[in-house]
């Protein structure tokens, strides 16, 4: 350049012109720069110099966003700058014609969660996955993809159920428009859910399983590692939306649960959650069953409570009357009755700020601030099923001791909120 501009028959005017805009495309070249790293630091140089349209409150609340969704500091840093996960999975059992609704659930549960946290997906099913159901889920799924059969005994009916009988019973449920009275397949489903899934050999390896059906939504960011939250919190089972079961379907299942009481009084926990499926304080054997429960289509729970002997010795119990071929008892109302009779109260815990949809009912965190001002969720919270007369929120907040707002609600523990502080904290270091 220099040797240009020294070059005798170079005009004047020339040589300025050059030096000119060098110096200029230098200057933008170096306020371009300067603007970007004071844009990684949370502010940009043009809101500073006044030049932003935004009023301040609303530029930091947009800036927070982007900061708290599109990087991956937060996640990293909340593992202690180390991405662990702990021993857990999503399982999905699902058949091969479902392929278009496990993806869509795929979808959510990635988009709101796990694409920060690649934990691994279990497939299960009582028939081979085809190659085109791998293929179609697989491809979208940013951990560990496995795929199992369930086998048969875990999909049958047991030696000591009466076959005449359960056929007689399950016409009888069609009959009376019990909804899936007349299928067999649903009470295998249910069986199953109840008393096999957790013996499945590849769930072995885990603590906690994520239960996620197809054709379900997800509507809210979730920023922390729920696992986590349920092992540092000594929590054993989680749930988003609480409902009453249809009684026609369940009518023995509660004097059996009565029976178990009485002959294992060492299972009763003495700080457990009884109030949340009977009525007026009453004990197990005085109370009859309120027919509440947790909709066990979504479930975060540790496998550790259903492999214990109190769980097996109750479903065995269970099992053994055929109850879930004569009638058909689901397995929520099963898992429901277990965890509220077996476990501390204190062990369940309601995972509030999870917006969830499975049809018909929508679970849509309320509070405007936090979850719909910020831009962390995108429910209707006027579709909130939690103050609907079919939905058991005034028992479950009885058994707590709330008042009933959702101000009331479990949140997010405090240590799990200081860690995404000191992750926070940790990211502007590196800064
Ligand atoms: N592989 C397989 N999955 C099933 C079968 N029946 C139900 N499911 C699964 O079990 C779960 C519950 O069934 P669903 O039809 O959604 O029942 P609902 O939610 O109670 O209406 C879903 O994940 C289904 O994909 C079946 O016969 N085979
Ligand atoms: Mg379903």
């Amino acid at each position: 350049m220099l040797r240009l501009l020294h070059w005798r028959r170079t005009p004047r005017w020339i040589a300025v012109a050059i030096v000119f805009v060098f110096g200029l495309s230098c200057i933008v070249a170096i306020t371009q720069l300067v603007n970007k790293i004071v844009q990684l630091n949370g502010t940009s140089l043009s809101s500073k110099l006044g030049s932003d349209n935004v009023s301040p409150s609303k530029s930091a609340g947009t800036r927070a966003t982007s900061q708290v969704y599109d990087t991956t500091d937060e996640f990293v840093a909340m593992a202690d700058g180390q991405p662990q996960l702990e021993k857990a999975t999503f399982i999905m059992l699902v058949r091969n014609s479902e392929v278009h609704d496990a993806r869509s659930s795929i979808r959510y549960v990635e988009d709101r969660f796990n694409k920060n946290f690649h934990y691994p997906w279990l497939f299960l099913n009582d028939r081979p996955f085809s190659q085109e159901f791998i293929r179609m889920t697989r491809v979208l799924v940013s951990g560990n993809a496995t795929y199992g059969q369930i086998p048969k005994e875990a999909w049958s009916m047991p030696d000591w159920v009466d076959r005449q009988k359960a056929r007689e019973c399950m016409k009888d449920m069609a009959n009376r428009n019990i909804l899936y009275g007349g299928s067999e397949s649903y009470r295998h489903m249910c069986r199953f859910f109840s008393g096999f899934f957790w013996r499945h050999e590849l769930l072995a390896n885990y603590d906690y399983y994520w239960r996620v059906e197809p054709n379900t939504q997800l509507y809210c960011d979730l920023t922390y590692d729920p696992f986590t939250f349920m092992r540092e919190n000594n929590k054993t089972y989680g749930f988003t939306i609480n409902l009453l079961e249809f009684a026609s379907t369940i009518e023995s299942l509660w004097p059996t649960v009565q029976n178990f009481s009485s002959e294992h009084p060492e299972y009763i926990h003495q700080n457990n959650s009884l109030d949340f499926v009977v009525d007026d304080h009453k004990s197990i054997t005085e109370g009859s069953y309120n027919n509440c429960h947790y909709w066990s289509n979504f479930e975060i729970a540790s496998l550790k409570f259903f492999r214990s002997q109190p769980y097996r010795d109750f479903f065995d119990a269970l099992d053994q009357t055929g109850g879930f071929y004569y009638e058909r008892w689901g397995d929520a109302p099963v898992h429901s009755l277990a965890v509220s009779i077996m476990l501390d109260k204190e062990e369940i815990h309601w995972f509030y700020d999870i917006g969830y949809r499975h049809h018909p009912f929508t679970h849509c965190p309320e509070p405007r601030e936090e979850f719909h001002d910020s831009g962390k969720c995108y429910c209707n919270p006027r579709q909130n099923f939690d103050r609907n007369p079919y939905s058991c929120t005034k028992q479950y907040q009885r058994m707590r001791g709330d008042s009933g707002s959702p101000e009331h609600v479990p949140r997010m523990s405090q240590s799990v909120l200081r860690r995404i502080d000191r992750g926070k904290n940790a990211a502007q270091k590196a800064e």
